[in-house]
């Protein structure tokens, strides 16, 4: 099936070919090659979230940079692209449609864009084009905080992300951080996924508990606390309709721990050296943590090693720098990067993300085409016509698109399978490997393969035929039949 799975992209990328060499309007022709552009790029993950969450933390830490501005005064008021690039640039995306090259420096390790006489109104998005490889396979964006209706720098990010009758969404893929405190973020969450099929759902959208390491006032514990919490975040059914899992994160010590310099794992040493008391009595509070009288280690060190880690990380640090486990940078870094949780997330993104990139891609593609089709509709409704049904014709074709609306159908809806039933749909509309799809040992030969097909397609047949099932459930038996189809025409011709 993955090998299948290119040419949905590939498909929809050769009508967005033909659409620009023949559309007219220059307007819409643009926007044809960004959607080109688009499919030809890497997949698209914004990180959204509340308001102060830890965004631009973890963008950083993905990147594995300092980039994104996240001091605790600043707050992200424009949606930044980050992009891989040849060289280093800015770039403003103004309201208007055109663009212009921004001047910026390195500041305090974080990006500090110029808007040279533009106003934030005025600014529709940047992109941050960086010579990383952690951007080659994933462009990241970072977006405002959402925060309430009215907010300026909320509407930005809405607007940027939800698609609308004027606009496509501009990400294949969310990453959505909520904090512990928030209990309100699912209804967030609910606010800003839940507007269509085509926009994010479980099977484009991961949460993250962030923040993790603040969780029971930063005892060396936090993160396993913050393990059973979004533990419990994941089987909550609110949650589990708007996406796949929730997985606890310190944005902090990763982006840290990715960026720990010597004369800081230097300073964690003096530190270290602290007797044990005075240390554990200045691990009680920020401001006893600051005191000048405290340790040999001058203040100014102390405040930053602070902002750097977190009471946590401080803790962590020191733990491992005073039993010998890590004591320098080279071995400190990776150390705080394993305790953040970042790995974890990587594997999500990984697994949930990128085997389905093209596809995720195909589907954003399909979307922003049929916007442009709508305004198409007025200039020339000859061509508008085509473009839907190219569109209509390539989406019901694609069995991958029938599966994964109804794994969306299946996650987010009580259709009324049984259990078993509905572990079997599952794993039919989702697994990529045929024996797996049905059930099956790995080593199960291709007869018998064929034979539990044909048995798989006449029982989700029969239901996709009953009269009374609704129909949500019937489309998922129906996708599910299709599938079974597939596996049962692969188990025919590899023969025995
Ligand atoms: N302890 C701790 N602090 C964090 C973590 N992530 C971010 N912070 C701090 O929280 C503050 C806000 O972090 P940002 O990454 O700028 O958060 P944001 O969601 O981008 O904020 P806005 O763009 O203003 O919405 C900064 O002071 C960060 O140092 C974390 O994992 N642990
Ligand atoms: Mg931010």
């Amino acid at each position: 099936m993955n090998a299948a799975r290119p040419n949905v992209a590939d498909d929809v990328l050769a009508i967005a070919t033909r659409l620009r060499g023949t559309i007219e309007h220059p307007e819409l022709r643009d926007e044809v090659q960004s959607v080109v552009e688009r499919l030809q790029g890497p997949l698209r993950v914004a990180i959204a979230g509340r308001v102060k969450a830890g965004k631009s933390t973890l963008l950083n830490a993905l990147v594995g940079e300092r980039l994104a501005p996240t001091d605790a005064g600043e707050c992200t008021k424009l949606v930044t692209v980050y992009q891989h690039g040849l060289g280093y640039e800015v770039t403003a995306h103004l309201r208007g449609g055109t663009s212009r090259p921004l001047p910026f420096r390195r500041a305090n390790g974080s990006l500090d864009v110029d808007l040279a006489g533009l106003t934030e109104p005025d600014v529709d998005h940047l992109t941050v084009g960086w010579p990383s490889s952690s951007l080659h396979a994933i462009t990241l964006i970072d977006t405002p905080g959402l925060a309430s209706v009215n907010d300026e720098n909320s509407r930005r990010t809405r607007t940027f992300l939800e698609p609308d009758a004027d606009r496509a969404g501009a990400a294949d893929a969310v990453v959505y951080l909520m904090r512990h405190a928030h209990r309100s973020d699912i209804s967030f969450l609910d606010a800003f996924m839940d507007r269509s099929v085509a926009a994010a759902s479980p099977v484009n959208a991961v949460a993250v508990l962030s923040r993790a390491d603040e969780i029971g006032a930063g005892r060396l514990d936090a993160m396993s606390s913050a393990a059973r919490i979004a533990q419990r975040y994941a089987t909550d059914p609110q949650l589990g309709a708007l996406c796949a899992t929730v997985v606890p994160l310190s944005g902090l010590i990763a982006e840290t721990g990715l960026t720990l310099r010597e004369d800081e794992a230097a300073a964690l040493r003096t530190l270290a050296s602290t007797d044990a008391e005075m240390l554990d009595r200045m691990l009680l509070s920020a401001d006893q943590f600051c005191d000048v009288s405290a340790s040999t280690l001058t203040a100014e060190w102390r405040r930053d090693l602070l902002d750097r880690l977190g009471v946590f990380g401080l803790r962590l640090s020191l733990d491992m720098v005073r039993s010998g486990r890590a004591t320098t940078a080279a071995e400190l870094g990776p150390a705080l990067v394993e305790h953040s949780g970042l790995p974890a997330l990587r594997r999500e993104l990984d697994t949930r993300f990128a085997p389905r990139a093209r596809l995720l891609q195909a589907r954003s593609a399909i979307q922003a085409l049929r916007v442009i089709a709508r305004r198409l509709e007025i200039t020339d409704p000859a061509s508008a016509a085509v473009l839907d049904r190219d569109l209509e014709r390539t989406e019901a074709g694609t069995l991958e698109f029938a599966m994964l609306r109804a794994e969306h159908l299946l996650r987010v809806t009580d259709l009324g399978f049984g259990d078993d039933q509905a572990r079997q749909l599952g794993l039919l509309v989702t697994a990529p490997d045929p024996r797996t799809a049905l059930g099956l040992e790995a080593q199960t030969p291709w007869p018998t393969v064929r034979d539990v097909a044909l048995t798989s397609i006449s029982r989700w047949r029969t239901r996709a035929a009953d009269p009374l099932a609704q129909p949500a459930a019937v489309e998922v038996c129906e996708a599910a039949t299709r599938r079974a189809e597939s596996i049962f025409a692969t188990a025919a011709g590899a023969g025995s």
